[in-house]
């Protein structure tokens, strides 16, 4: 898998990733034998690494790009003694950024840097005897990840018809940060949304309450939010037990259908720090109904139907048993640990049928599972989900990039890179489109 990291988010969060990658296989207490240890870190390192140097560090495969080269300055020196980024594979001009616009990242910033990008990409793909495909690492906000990215996911796709591209795009808080954001977000979900075979959206407002509520972290920084995007990402990408899961495998599973192309991924349990020792292990099932609860339909209150801010809770999860679930295209539940005799995982709760429209006949479930610990824990669960949700905070974006582009706030600062009005409300087009898609689902029992 060749990870592709765009602009500031892209850049932090690919650090975060691969430092994780790293501390995964150099767990101690991995719950499984040697040799099943020894093949777990050998298909991790094959999966997210490339040869060492001559101090014996892991190099990374990935490329860096970014407008300006603060970020990338500052991850480049903080790698530790394990992994390095290959020099190379850095593309970085130094011009003070993209400046949160989406058509600068794509017009200008990504026109130029373009063939750079393609050339390492294509070394990249040439050393790598079976790769996989790709991961691209990006916010939907500002201006480089979101237009470079949208324009190098573009030329990947043209020049790597069927190659799988995955990419795993971090929406806005929908509050506050930069005007523009919302314009940003709808022309990258545009891109992304036929060019991508999978997007994992995630929200950085959903990760930042996660912070705050489950991990009691009054001081949440991007560094704690992209811990939470990290294990999600890794709970899914790092080596399952027994079943050739690369990344073809997933979307043959998970995104079999070209109209829904959009994931989240939910996970659990996630623990204080703190109170990490005194924390007791629930049995698989309390988890599995916890994820299940995630895929709620949230009424007004929606604080309180928010189940991944809420620690999984045996009683209630027994006693809750009939509620409206949001209608799913498909699911994957991941689970990482051991199970016993007598705490088995049956994820027969998320196959039921009433999850599920009438006319999806092709995977709508799996289960994928690995006996070794992950990052330490006993258990750890990710449920990758493709359901109608999803539209929810996509509408948001819309209407609100909609609401301004009637009052033409901001498009002379896209015009001036040569977007037209008519490229605007292509995207639009597009995003709603998704949007309708993913509202008309409808599940068996009617919801
Ligand atoms: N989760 C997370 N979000 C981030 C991080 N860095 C920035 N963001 C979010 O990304 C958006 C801003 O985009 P950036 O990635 O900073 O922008 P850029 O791609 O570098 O583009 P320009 O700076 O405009 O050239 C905002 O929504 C931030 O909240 C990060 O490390 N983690
Ligand atoms: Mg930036």
């Amino acid at each position: 898998m060749l990870t592709l990291q765009f602009g500031q988010c892209g850049n932090q969060l690919g650090h975060n990733l691969f430092s994780k990658v790293i501390s995964d296989i150099e767990c101690s207490n991995t719950g499984v034998s040697y040799g099943a240890n020894y093949e777990y870190t050998e298909s991790t390192i094959e999966r997210w690494f490339d040869g060492v140097t001559e101090y014996g560090q892991h190099v990374a495969k990935a490329i860096l790009i970014d407008t300006e080269d603060k970020v990338v300055n500052k991850i480049c020196k903080n790698v530790n003694a394990s992994w390095v980024y290959q020099t190379s594979n850095i593309i970085c001009q130094s011009d003070g950024g993209s400046a949160n616009n989406w058509a600068y990242g794509y017009m200008v910033n990504g026109l130029h840097l373009s063939n750079a990008v393609l050339n390492v990409t294509r070394q990249e793909i040439e050393k790598l005897d079976h790769s996989q495909g790709f991961l691209l690492l990006l916010s939907s906000a500002g201006g480089t990840g979101s237009g470079i990215g949208s324009y190098m996911v573009e030329l990947l796709r043209e020049e790597y018809e069927t190659k799988p591209i995955i990419a795993a795009i971090v929406l806005p808080f929908t509050f506050g940060e930069v005007c523009t954001q919302n314009y940003n977000t709808m022309l990258t979900l545009a891109k992304f949304s036929d060019r991508a075979d999978l997007s994992v959206l995630l929200e950085n407002e959903q990760m930042h309450s996660m912070c705050t509520n489950l991990l009691k972290n009054s001081n949440t920084t991007l560094h704690d939010m992209n811990n939470i995007i990290s294990e999600n990402l890794l709970a899914v990408f790092q080596p399952i037990y027994n079943v050739k899961c690369n990344m073809n495998f997933l979307l043959s599973k998970i995104a079999a259908y070209p109209n829904f192309r959009f994931v989240t991924i939910k996970s659990t349990p996630h623990t204080p720090a703190t109170s990490l020792q005194y924390e007791s292990t629930h049995k698989w099932e309390i988890y599995v109904q916890h994820l299940k609860q995630t895929l709620r339909v949230s009424n007004l209150q929606a604080e309180l139907t928010n189940v991944q801010l809420k620690a999984p809770n045996p009683t209630l999860s027994k006693t809750i048993i009939s509620h409206m679930y949001s209608p799913c295209v498909s699911n994957i539940l991941v689970t990482r640990g051991k199970s016993l005799k007598n705490d088995i995982i049956n994820p027969e709760n998320l196959q039921k049928r009433h999850l599920y429209p009438e006319w999806i006949t092709l995977n709508s479930f799996t289960h994928l599972h690995q006996e070794r610990r992950f990052l330490n824990r006993d258990k750890f669960l990710a449920l990758v989900s493709n359901n109608s949700k999803i539209y929810r905070p996509l509408d948001i974006y819309l209407d609100k990039a909609w609401n301004s582009y009637k009052s033409a706030a901001f498009l002379h600062q896209y015009k001036q890179f040569g977007l037209e009005e008519d490229d605007f409300l292509q995207a639009f087009a597009k995003v709603e489109n998704v949007v309708r898609e993913y509202k008309n689902l409808k599940s068996d029992n009617g919801n």
